[in-house]
């Protein structure tokens, strides 16, 4: 074998820009290229070692040390029930800077800063945690459980402060001690837990529970290494190095060493054979599930929720008998495989690729979770049959779907249910929500790996089937096409185990995210089974995301004005964001569409300044900002943009100077990362860095057209993206997004959408009205005839689109290096073209001509920016988590009461 040598510039450095004045104009750790031999190592910012102000190494006379000016202001937090006063907040912070942290008061830099005043939030998270969960053991409501592989939760100090109503006085203490809060709040790492949607809305949908004071806990798994650091390299190719987010103790977690569950895996599965269908499971490998607790406030009240998080450990620190033998790699390797489990997320999303690593991931975390739902259940003092009306647990997707034979297998091999009252208590406990149609995302377990890692589940999966196919048979007798068709078990070699349809027929309810999904759901690869059980099973709740991060937390100050012209306090319309209408009659005042255009431009110069001091590059802050920001991959057409890109590129070098002063300036941004083995959407990186590298080079055009691939997308750099965009591109081919939720972020901050007849930019549109958006491209019903059109009746792209021919031309003929390395990228198109690309092509270049045209006038620009935001009610995820707790969980609110500790 031979090794590669990478030369020296190939790797990428990891910089920090530590101070900042101002929140908005601190960038990200963000990237560039020198040293080989930092990679995968984790960010350390650079330490500016202070002095807390008033508090020498010198006490006072009375021995003690001096409080600084005398800070007296109460701040009221309503019946939030936390110390939020200045000097309560000062001495709380003080006390972790020297206790938790064992620092000196004259020895902090600004991370020791971050965590003393995260340790004390936490303390103010934590009384209101304790009361809510005292209030629900004592009012034992029904409550739900949310079990998602990921949760993408960004950064939690501002959201805490902001969800307790302690921003202000934070704020003033720290200043008052000679930090700033801005830059604290850059010190914290992302949590990462996810790769992209699915994770993020569940994030929102915490945030939204606890607002709506509705019992719901998260339930995920405590991933060491979340999602990976995306890093690029000079050739413009896509690097991954390890996110070791824990490193820096993480505040927010509460680990509970006493709750821990014992996970089975392996050994074998004896049928009992006395009639009661029980069987024993023995043997294997057996590891410690360890809970760690999150704490998610709500907005404005005291509820805190918990999201628990599972951490995989030995069951015993290692292999005695190993050990003595001398045998020592044999006595660590059981202790290493356990702690495996949970060391890192899988980084893909839409790829189903049968690892027994991620199967063990998801046994792991659903058997951890019932466990503990079953005990807490239990504490009640009912009986199980009465679980239902007490617990409703949802599946984001089917990666928590084993859920189900697990509870079969605790109902009937340790309850002693007969099946069919398991059966009956297991379809009235579990809801589905699906996130996708695409094929290859549907997971797909190999019988042989479930048989060899779960023997017991198998057989009891095995049963499911049967007694699921023998009723399809009485409904439909002889129809064999439609067993086969329906059947758990999808033949072949080896027979695979399709979780979307064992997930659909072990729940109560299931749902897609957008109408337009859902009907897929229905019509397409649920279509046998909402014949067989009846539509009413299948629903629809739209996404929403979280209006306090999306908006108030982005966007400050668009936040602030809308307080002003609604004349209502921000706890009012945050909670209720339809009052957002409120705004539409000020899109006809000049003076007040000034205020918001100025709002979005220095949000566009607080991009401007991140992309200068990451990328060292200017940015053009007159220009149209025009963003996609999403995880790479062919069905979201980024590969579409960036051949518009050079489409735009390539008229504007045929224009003369004269005709090019007409031009509308744009600045296009990409970022999102690809999954690591995904060769296609990386080369897409690859070109639009390449690209990026010409373009913003040629003294002809670039004061018309740059473009900036942005590395490591994040939820915090999205913060920074999002309220600074003017149009944002969300280009799926048709019925291949199931919903989206940028789109809604984008739209809340008042930038205006770009995009195809998919997902949630249907609805949007619907509620924003078609004038304010830009949609294009073939619609849902006619993809499949189109494929089919490629498969058999191929037109040449010269013929079909000629403009998208010359741009394909150039990239091959080496306008942006070596045009060999493209091939296989363009060859998708060329050939199959299965995302509509030649068919879309030509409409896509007119929706941008239309997006230049409509943003030449600047005023009706502002009015459509305004009627967007204001008609965007609907897609706060409070609306999307009430949909679920009513028409789905029949859940309660359950307040907790107001006044002192319970
Ligand atoms: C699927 C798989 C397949 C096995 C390998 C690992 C893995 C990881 C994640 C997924 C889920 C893919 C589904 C997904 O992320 N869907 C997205 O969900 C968003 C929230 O509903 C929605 O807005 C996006 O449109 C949808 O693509």
């Amino acid at each position: 074998m031979t090794s590669i040598v990478k030369p020296r510039s190939y790797i990428i450095k990891t910089r920090f820009f530590p101070f900042f004045p101002f929140r908005f104009f601190t960038p990200l750790p963000m990237t560039s290229v020198i040293d080989p031999s930092t990679i995968g190592k984790p960010r350390r910012p650079r330490r500016h070692v202070r002095t807390l102000t008033g508090y020498l190494p010198d006490t006072d006379e009375a021995g003690e040390a001096k409080w600084p000016r005398g800070e007296e202001k109460i701040w009221r937090a309503g019946t939030r029930g936390v110390d939020s006063d200045v000097p309560s907040i000062t001495k709380s912070f003080v006390n972790h800077v020297q206790t938790s942290l064992a620092r000196q008061a004259y020895n902090l830099d600004n991370l020791g800063a971050y965590q003393a005043a995260a340790l004390s939030v936490r303390d103010s998270l934590l009384v209101n945690w304790n009361d809510t969960q005292m209030n629900y053991t004592r009012k034992a409501p029904k409550r739900a459980y949310y079990l998602s592989l990921e949760f993408l939760m960004g950064r939690t100090l501002d959201n805490a402060l902001l969800n307790l109503g302690l921003k202000e006085p934070y704020a003033k203490g720290i200043k008052g001690l000679g930090f700033s809060i801005e830059d604290i709040l850059e010190q914290e790492r992302d949590a990462g837990l996810g790769n992209g949607g699915l994770g993020r809305l569940a994030a929102c949908y915490l945030d939204s529970a606890a607002t709506q004071e509705l019992p719901v806990w998260g339930y995920g798994l405590r991933y060491k290494y979340g999602i990976f650091q995306q890093l690029i390299s000079p050739e413009g190719n896509q690097l991954e190095a390890p996110d070791p987010w824990l490193d820096n103790q993480n505040p927010w977690e509460l680990p509970r060493l006493d709750v821990t569950y014992e996970i089975r895996f392996y050994g074998q599965a004896d049928r009992l054979n006395d009639g009661t269908g029980r069987a024993l499971w023995t043997g294997g490998q057996e590891v410690l599930a360890v809970a760690y607790d999150v704490m998610i406030p709500g907005y404005g009240h005291r509820t805190t929720n918990n999201l628990r998080l599972w951490e995989s450990k030995p069951k015993r620190g290692f292999d005695l008998n190993s050990f003595n033998a001398g045998n020592y790699e044999a006595a660590v390797e059981s202790s290493n495989s356990a702690a495996a489990i949970t060391a890192v997320l899988y980084p893909n999303d839409h790829t189903s690729f049968g690892k027994e690593l991620r199967l063990k991931q998801q046994y792991f975390w659903t058997a951890a979770s019932l466990a503990d739902i079953i005990r807490r259940f239990k504490n009640l003092g009912k009986p199980m049959t009465k679980f239902p009306e007490y617990v409703a647990i949802q599946l984001n997707d089917t990666h928590p779907t084993l859920a189900i034979p697990e509870l079969m297998r605790i109902l009937i091999d340790e309850e002693d249910f007969d099946w069919d009252t398991a059966w009956q208590i297991v379809t009235q406990t579990f809801f589905y929500t699906n996130h996708t149609v695409l094929p290859e995302a549907l997971e797909k377990w190999p019988v042989p790996l479930i048989e060899h890692v779960l023997p017991r589940h198998l057989q009891i999966i095995y049963d499911i089937n049967l007694f699921f196919l023998q009723s399809v048979e009485r409904k439909f007798p002889g129809d064999r096409d439609r067993l086969a068709r329906m059947s758990l078990i999808e033949e072949g070699t080896p027979k695979q185990v399709r979780m979307a349809f064992l997930a659909c027929i072990g729940s109560r309810k299931v749902n897609g995210v957008a109408e337009l999904h859902s009907d897929l759901v229905r019509t397409t690869i649920l279509k046998d089974f909402v014949e067989f059980e009846g539509i009413s099973k299948f629903g629809n709740v739209t996404n929403g995301i979280t209006p306090r991060r999306w908006l108030d937390q982005c966007n400050p100050e668009l936040s602030a004005l809308i307080s002003k012209t609604l004349k209502l306090e921000k706890d009012v319309w945050l909670k209720d964001l339809t009052k957002l209408e409120g705004l539409l009659p000020f899109a006809e005042e000049k003076k007040f569409r000034r205020e918001w255009t100025a709002i979005k431009q220095r949000n566009k110069e607080r991009l401007a300044h991140y992309v200068q001091t990451t990328l060292g590059y200017t940015v053009n802050t007159n220009a149209l900002f025009d963003v996609q920001i999403k995880r790479l991959h062919e069905y979201k057409r980024q590969t579409l943009n960036i051949l518009g890109v050079i489409h735009r590129y390539l008229s504007l070098k045929n224009m003369t100077p004269a005709q090019r002063k007409k031009a509308i300036p744009r600045v296009v941004f990409f970022a999102g990362k690809a999954a690591p083995a995904y060769y296609i959407a990386k080369l897409t990186i690859r070109l639009i860095v390449n690209v990026a590298r010409v373009i913003n080079n040629d003294p002809e055009t670039k004061e018309y057209l740059t473009l900036f691939f942005l590395p490591d997308y994040s939820v915090s750099l999205a913060e920074i993206l999002i309220p600074a965009s003017d149009i944002s591109q969300h280009i799926s081919t048709a019925g291949t997004e199931a919903s989206g939720t940028s789109n809604m972020k984008f739209c809340l901050n008042g930038g205006l959408l770009l995009g195809t007849v998919d997902g949630a930019n249907i609805e949007i549109a619907e509620e924003v009205g078609e004038a304010n958006v830009f949609f294009f491209g073939h619609l849902t019903p006619a993809v499949e005839d189109i494929r089919y059109q490629h498969l058999y009746h191929p037109v040449p792209i010269e013929t079909k689109c000629p403009a998208l021919a010359n741009v394909i031309d150039q990239v091959s003929q080496g306008l942006f290096g070596p045009g060999d390395v493209y091939e296989p990228l363009l060859n998708t198109i060329r050939q199959t073209d299965y995302y509509l690309l030649t068919d879309d092509f030509d409409s896509y270049i007119a929706a941008l001509a239309m997006v230049d045209e409509a943003y030449a006038d600047k005023e009706e620009w502002a009015k459509k920016s305004i009627r967007t935001t204001a008609k965007m009610g609907k897609f706060s995820s409070d609306r999307a988590i009430m949909e679920y707790a009513e028409s789905y969980w029949n859940l309660e609110p359950t307040p907790v009461p107001p006044g002192p500790a319970l």
